[in-house]
């Protein structure tokens, strides 16, 4: 086994890469990051001192972001889903979609979960404000980006339902979608269809008490 995966089952960006490695059948060890495993803390530290999750690791190399790590796969470990496309026109739009998800639905929705996660004099109400704002903003986007679209860029599953199936897991769970935005609740059904990322989020299940926003009784 060459490659080893930092990663919690629960962090949406780690289920992004496993999404990934499960559509092309990928055999990785998981390791496993947990409050109460400190020495697999401070192997993850010295290996990525910024401790974002997840890593790979493969045979000495460190590779980092969820992103490039699904990039690496399909370059070096391919499989029969390419989640790419080699026509570099049709890639940017997989990278454009990836990165919408990334930045305009995972970044605020994280920035309201991690608010609720700090003490009541910390806390920015101004900051989550203007997160659920952006989450409004990205799901209109979505909405009409969708109307015509099975997946993300296109026809083809790729890298940016990758991003977009736990993207969207939780932003509905801490900004929920409105009824107004029939092809984005339409699309994120599809994507807890899918089995990788059925799969993923079957193995999250157990943590779902610590969602700091109290995970809703769906999904
Ligand atoms: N841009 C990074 C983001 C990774 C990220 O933010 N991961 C979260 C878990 S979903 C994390 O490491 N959180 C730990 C922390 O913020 O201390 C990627 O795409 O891999």
């Amino acid at each position: 086994m060459t490659l080893k995966l930092y990663a919690h089952p629960f962090s949406s960006y780690c289920q992004k890469v496993l999404v990934a490695l499960y559509e092309n059948g990928t055999p990785f060890e998981w390791r496993a990051l947990s409050p109460d495993n400190r020495q697999l803390a401070e192997e993850f530290a010295a290996l990525w001192p910024i401790k974002r999750f997840p890593l790979l690791i493969d045979e000495g190399r460190t590779v980092i972001e969820s992103t490039v790590i699904i990039e690496y796969l399909g370059l070096h470990y391919p499989g029969p889903v390419p989640l790419v496309p080699e026509d570099r026109r049709a890639a940017i739009e997989v990278r454009t979609m990836d990165r919408f998800f990334d930045n305009y639905l995972s970044t605020p929705q994280q920035k309201i979960v991690f608010d609720a996660l700090r003490p009541e004099a910390e806390r920015d109400a101004r900051g989550v404000a203007d997160a659920r704002a952006m989450l409004d903003t990205a799901y209109g986007w979505l909405d009409r980006t969708m109307a015509d679209r099975t997946w993300a860029a296109g026809e083809h599953f790729s890298l940016a339902d990758c991003a977009a199936a736990p993207s969207l897991f939780y932003a509905d769970w801490t900004h929920r979608i409105d009824a107004a935005f029939p092809h984005v609740i339409a699309y994120r059904k599809r994507l807890l269809a899918r089995p990788s990322f059925a799969r993923a989020v079957d193995e999250a299940r157990p943590y779902r008490p610590f969602f700091p926003l109290g995970a809703p009784d769906r999904d």
